[in-house]
């Protein structure tokens, strides 16, 4: 088994014999499949990568949470909007569940936020897109969250504790988000030509970007070596990418509907689907703040994050008065 070189970050990969004993003793117990806890010993670049994917998804989940925000007052119908409510309300929790998570490797959540509201963190490329009908609640749900899962799924048995029990709790609501994603679509592909239209046309948008939403190939990926030798990663950007595809595909048959690739075909000898090639420029161009929607996205969570100040004061002031109520009596 090999680790990273600690003072890398990145791919460079030493042997477990090379490592000081400290760091063998950890690689080794990350090899037995024994979990890490915030208070066992763990390199700092182990630390690091955590606090970096964990804020990340994080902010993902809060940030998530504007594209579909963005129906709640036009849903279709009474039970749609409450569906909608729910689900929405959940990624919120995933957020205070990761944030909570990244807590326990000494990081404050004003450090994360801060990082969020000032453009230095990252947060999915894919909630940059602008959500233009109704279809696209059934896209996002089906092809979002349903490629969520696929990513999620491994990182329940991740090495690090507090984020694979997060994940736990997560993946089964995420399972509750496609399934609603899918009926909508489902709904939409039994109704008129143009509601059928409308769903294709959702398909057609949200394809390439839940396809981008893996991260880059496994090629340019920089952080996969380390992660997997670390067991934050159980398969890599690829594999992840290439089951989405494989699993969407009959789904999409099952609509009626078709996929917006050309190259796109069962491949007999691989069995699995051969696609077409991502478009990384966009994905490049996304991550560097161009997307459609990446100023206000991060405009629409500082403006939130200054309107709940008051709130937040007004709690601190009442945990002071009640300590101090506490003490005196
Ligand atoms: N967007 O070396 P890798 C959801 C960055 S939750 C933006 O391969 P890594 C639920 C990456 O950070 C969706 N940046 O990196 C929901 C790195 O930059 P850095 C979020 C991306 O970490 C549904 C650089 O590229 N899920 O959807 C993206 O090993 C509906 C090189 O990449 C998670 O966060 C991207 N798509 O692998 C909520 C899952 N991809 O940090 C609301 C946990 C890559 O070095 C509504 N995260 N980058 O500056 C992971 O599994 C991993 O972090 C990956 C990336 C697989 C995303």
């Amino acid at each position: 088994m090999y680790a990273q070189l600690v003072d890398t970050g990145t791919q460079r990969l030493r042997s477990t014999a090379e490592l000081p004993p400290e760091e063998r003793a950890f690689q080794e117990r990350i090899d037995a499949g024994v979990k890490i806890e915030p208070k066992d010993w763990m390199p700092e670049a182990y630390r690091k990568t955590l606090i970096r994917q964990i804020s990340q998804h994080a902010h993902s989940e809060i940030v998530g949470q504007l594209p579909e925000g963005n129906w709640v007052t036009r849903a279709p119908t009474l039970q749609r909007k409450a569906i909608l409510l729910a689900k929405i309300q959940d990624e919120a929790g995933h957020g205070l569940y990761l944030y909570s998570a990244a807590e326990t490797l000494g990081v404050s959540r004003d450090e994360l936020l801060e990082a969020l509201h000032s453009g230095k963190a990252k947060y999915s490329s894919i909630f940059n897109y602008p959500t233009l009908s109704w279809a696209d609640m059934g896209a996002i749900g089906w092809l979002v969250d349903g490629s969520a899962i696929i990513n999620q799924i491994p990182l329940c048995r991740c090495s690090y504790g507090p984020y694979a029990r997060a994940m736990i709790r997560v993946c089964k609501e995420e399972s509750f988000h496609a399934r609603q994603g899918y009926d909508i679509m489902l709904a939409l592909c039994r109704g008129s030509a143009e509601q059928k239209q409308m769903a294709q046309d959702a398909l057609n948008r949200w394809w390439w970007p839940s396809l981008m939403m893996f991260g880059p190939s496994d090629a340019d990926s920089v952080n996969s070596a380390q992660s997997a030798a670390w067991r934050i990663k159980l398969f890599s950007n690829d594999e992840l990418r290439q089951r989405m595809v494989d699993q969407t595909v009959p789904q999409v048959e099952h609509l009626g509907l078709s996929v917006p690739d050309p190259e796109l075909r069962w491949n007999e000898e691989r069995g699995h689907y051969d696609f077409g090639e991502i478009d990384w420029s966009e994905f490049h161009d996304v991550l560097k703040g161009n997307g459609p929607c990446n100023r206000e996205r991060l405009r629409t969570r500082v403006q939130a994050y200054e309107d709940g100040r008051w709130f937040r004061d007004a709690l601190v002031a009442h945990a002071e008065k009640s300590a101090a109520q506490r003490a005196a009596a």
